[in-house]
């Protein structure tokens, strides 16, 4: 049977555009809550979230119990949490600030084993998670372990096709806030900025044409949907902070106007 990091790749390299839950929340239920819910994966955010490798391990297992795959965002340049997220079953890793083609080389390094990159073997919990065996897994990895990279400054944008190009970087990610802010020179950030708007099309269309997946960063459901209109392939909806806040809002809205509407039922 295909297990779920696999099925997952191929979706995202061929199939329907998916939805990942972003979760900075450190506590391993929050993104199974949310995969129960109906998104297609988990992102456990260790560069601004709260996730450290404890709460990201169990928070694989935890999402994998609702038969979804985790992908782990790490913290700036530190690729050897990479190998070790996949150690843990991961199903991909998003790397930020992924800025030159000699950072696309040290991720892709520490992500896939030889001959593509130089991971070291010790997948303890992804090989309970994939029901591989050890050479199948060797064999199997690198292809469906998914290496992405973040675009989100300048400098990556001017290396985008050289990025794109790097044996083992399977698709770029895009963060809308930094790019926005680097695009107008620390102006601003607005992840809507007419600039992030041309750079996302930019970008899809470069990835396109190196054979890879984009995916971007979104802030509701109406821009995922709208971003994957324009050829991207994994989109987040908010955060798991955000969407906790808004449904509390919601929550109390509801009941502070049902409870004014009693008051003028009652006099
Ligand atoms: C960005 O928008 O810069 C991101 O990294 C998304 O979290
Ligand atoms: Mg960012």
């Amino acid at each position: 049977m295909t297990h779920i990091a696999a099925a997952f790749a191929q979706r995202i390299r061929t199939g329907a555009p998916a939805f990942a839950a972003w979760c900075g929340i450190p506590d391993p239920l929050v993104p199974e809550i949310m995969c129960r819910e109906g998104f297609d994966c988990a992102v456990l955010d260790m560069q601004h979230g709260a996730v450290d490798y404890a709460v990201a391990a169990q928070g694989i297992a935890n999402v994998a119990l609702a038969g979804k795959p985790a992908i782990v965002r790490i913290p700036v340049g530190e690729f050897a949490t990479a190998s070790r997220a996949l150690d843990a079953g991961a199903a991909g890793i998003i790397a930020p600030m992924v800025n030159s083609v000699e950072d696309a080389r040290l991720l892709a390094a520490f992500t896939k084993f030889p001959p593509v990159g130089e991971r070291s073997w010790g997948p303890h919990k992804a090989l309970a998670l994939t029901g591989l065996a050890p050479l199948e897994y060797l064999a199997e990895a690198n292809g469906f372990s998914l290496t992405i990279a973040m675009i989100e400054t300048r400098a990556a944008m001017a290396a985008l096709d050289d990025i794109l190009a790097v044996p083992g970087i399977d698709g770029v990610f895009v963060g809308p806030s930094d790019l926005s802010i680097a695009l107008t020179n620390g102006a601003t950030v607005n992840q809507l900025h007419p600039e992030v708007d041309k750079a996302l099309d930019h970008i899809a269309a470069r990835a396109k044409s190196a054979g890879k997946f984009a995916a971007a960063f979104c802030a509701d459901g109406k821009r995922a949907a709208a971003v994957a209109a324009r050829g991207y392939q994994l989109m987040s909806i908010g955060t798991d902070n955000a969407l906790l806040r808004a449904g509390s809002r919601a929550a109390l809205d509801a009941a502070h106007a049902t409870g004014k509407a009693g008051q003028q039922g009652a006099y």
